[in-house]
């Protein structure tokens, strides 16, 4: 059956011209597009986006970045959505995260980590909310 996710090419991605590229790896691997779109989030929206982690010792850190520049959100489609694009991004750290991972290919560091994915449904409808409203 198939399910949605949610996933965003971050700021540091897209200033260097990876979102064909990054989109073309969900595409080979069978997800469809359903929408997609630019945006630059504002500190609202970026901290309604992560509020899970307003505790966290890297929040501001994390709302400074996801604000600095444009990302491309883009909702994808496929049978196991959710857990496949967990594993085609790889691990939050782009140290950890294995080669042919996108992070493992193209991040940085822990915060320039090239993507966002939803860690599940329920982080998907919320982020959605906040991205396509
Ligand atoms: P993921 O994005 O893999 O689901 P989360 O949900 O644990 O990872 O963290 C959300 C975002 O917060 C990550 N994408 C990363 O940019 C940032 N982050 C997570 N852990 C740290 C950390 N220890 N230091 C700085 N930033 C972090």
């Amino acid at each position: 059956m198939a399910e949605r996710t949610l996933i965003i090419v971050k700021p540091d991605a897209v200033k260097r011209n990876l979102v064909g590229e990054i989109l073309s790896r969900f595409k080979k691997k069978g997800f469809t597009i359903s929408k997609q779109k630019m945006l630059n989030f504002t500190t609202e929206m970026a901290k309604e986006f992560y509020s899970a982690h307003s505790s966290k010792p890297f929040f501001d850190e994390l709302v400074s970045f996801i604000t600095s520049g444009d990302v491309v959100a883009a909702i994808i489609e496929r049978d196991n959505a959710v857990s496949l694009t967990r594993e085609i991004i790889g691990n939050t750290n782009p140290k950890e995260a294995s080669a042919g991972t996108i992070r493992g290919d193209f991040g940085i560091s822990i915060t320039e980590n090239s993507i966002h994915a939803s860690d599940s449904s329920e982080s998907f409808d919320k982020e959605v909310n906040v991205v396509f409203q």
